[in-house]
């Protein structure tokens, strides 16, 4: 049985990479930091049928900063795979907390390739680094029609793109001079029903459902025009996973060669809640109301304004598509149907629980 190491599995990636890791028989070991509230309801599943059919979802507790206690767990646990997925991944959150998101996003990968050195596992241990496709943040105004592949020029636009440049750099530069294992993974935006509440996309589905069920007024969003490349995070573990399989590291470009608006994935996410929207003025003053009632849904603020942004690029994933044979299976409008359905769930769930309790609580009163 192989054993992986998946560095925090709370979150949405992780989450799916430990389902798909236990289906192929994997001992997962995962690292969670102490936090004050419980926040495993993304795993919970995994984590109450654990100990079914020997399938083994060990949970360790350790903190990206805390050198000693991970040290000692690679040294007991001794994986064969490491999948270091654990970030400060937002890039707003960067340009506010620009020391911390270098120490989390650059300064543990190397402290992770130190520990698998320091074990004696550098030819045993494969090493897969999640990098982004903020690292080509600057589009080139004179080529507006170059696609972007592993080869591009690198061009940064956050904080958060400058650490992650780094940890590429390191990890490549530990397969080069130790001849480790190190695959890096430069991928777009994906998204799912379990997506952090602060990224746009999930921010746009709570909103939509929340408004359905008359639990919010309005949503405020701000750069509109900003184009991503949004798929489902299924999609991209699948694609993890294939590169560790490899006889050789590489790197590789994860994206589907299709861009929407963050207009586009607004006007799809009220459409799958039966809502028609109709845009009133532009720029700053832009706003989208409901064409049944003309309240206004959807308007823009300003707090949400990035120092730098990255509006827009186009990726050419050809040699993920030829080498790992990886092909997505999920369309954005598929995507977006199930986060607007998973969220109009989940709320009417709240709902319906509001109202048990509240019966229950109103039968002590007298
Ligand atoms: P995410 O939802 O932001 O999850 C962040 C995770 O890191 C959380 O589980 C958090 O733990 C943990 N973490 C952060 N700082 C920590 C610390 N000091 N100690 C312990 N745990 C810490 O990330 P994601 O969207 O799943 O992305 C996965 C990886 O892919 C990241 O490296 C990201 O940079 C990269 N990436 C993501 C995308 C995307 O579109 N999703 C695109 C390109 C690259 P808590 O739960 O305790 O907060
Ligand atoms: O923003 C615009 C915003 O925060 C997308 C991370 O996973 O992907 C992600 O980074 C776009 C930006 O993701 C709001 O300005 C408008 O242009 O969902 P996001 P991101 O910045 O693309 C990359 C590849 C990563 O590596 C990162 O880890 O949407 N936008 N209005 C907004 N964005 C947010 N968050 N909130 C708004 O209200």
């Amino acid at each position: 049985m192989k054993k992986a190491l998946i560095t925090w599995v709370t979150w949405q990636d992780w989450s799916y990479l430990a389902e798909l890791l236990l289906e192929k028989w994997y001992e997962v070991h995962w690292l969670k930091r102490r936090v004050s509230i419980f926040n495993t309801d993304r795993i919970d599943h995994l984590l109450q049928d654990r100990h079914e059919k020997d399938r083994k979802f060990i949970l360790h507790y350790g903190d990206m900063t805390d050198s000693l206690n991970i040290t000692t767990l690679i040294n007991d646990i001794k994986p064969d795979e490491i999948y270091n997925l654990a970030a400060q991944s937002h890039v707003h959150i960067s340009f506010l907390m620009p020391e911390y998101t270098w120490n989390n996003d650059w300064l543990w990968t190397l402290r992770i390739l130190e520990w698998v050195r320091n074990a004696w596992l550098e030819k045993t241990c494969k090493f897969y680094q999640a990098s982004t496709s903020e690292l080509f943040g600057w589009m080139d105004y004179n080529r507006p029609e170059a696609w972007y592949n592993e080869n591009s020029p690198m061009h940064p636009r956050s904080p958060y793109g400058c650490a992650k440049i780094y940890a590429m750099w390191i990890a490549r530069n530990y397969k080069e001079s130790y001849w480790m294992f190190c695959s890096n993974w430069i991928l777009f935006n994906h998204e799912s029903p379990r997506r952090w509440e602060n990224f746009v996309t999930r921010k746009i589905t709570m909103a939509v459902a929340r408004i359905k069920l008359w639990l919010q007024e309005k949503l405020y969003l701000w750069n509109l025009d900003a184009k991503r490349d949004w798929w489902h995070a299924k999609d991209y573990v699948e694609a993890m996973w294939l590169m560790l399989q490899q006889d050789k590291p590489d790197d590789f470009v994860i994206a589907t060669w299709v861009s929407n608006t963050v207009r586009d994935f607004v006007n799809r996410s009220f459409e799958e809640a039966w809502i028609k929207l109709e845009r009133k003025w532009t720029g700053i003053d832009e706003k989208w109301y409901d064409i049944e009632t003309w309240k206004c849904l959807v308007e823009v603020d300003p707090q949400y304004f990035r120092p730098a942004e990255v509006n827009y690029l186009l990726w050419d994933a050809t040699k993920a598509k030829t080498v790992l044979w990886w092909q997505p299976k999920y369309t954005v409008r598929e995507l977006c149907k199930e986060m607007v359905k998973s969220d109009l769930e989940n709320f009417k769930k709240d709902e319906i629980l509001k109202q048990h309790w509240y019966e229950i609580l109103t039968q002590y009163e007298d």
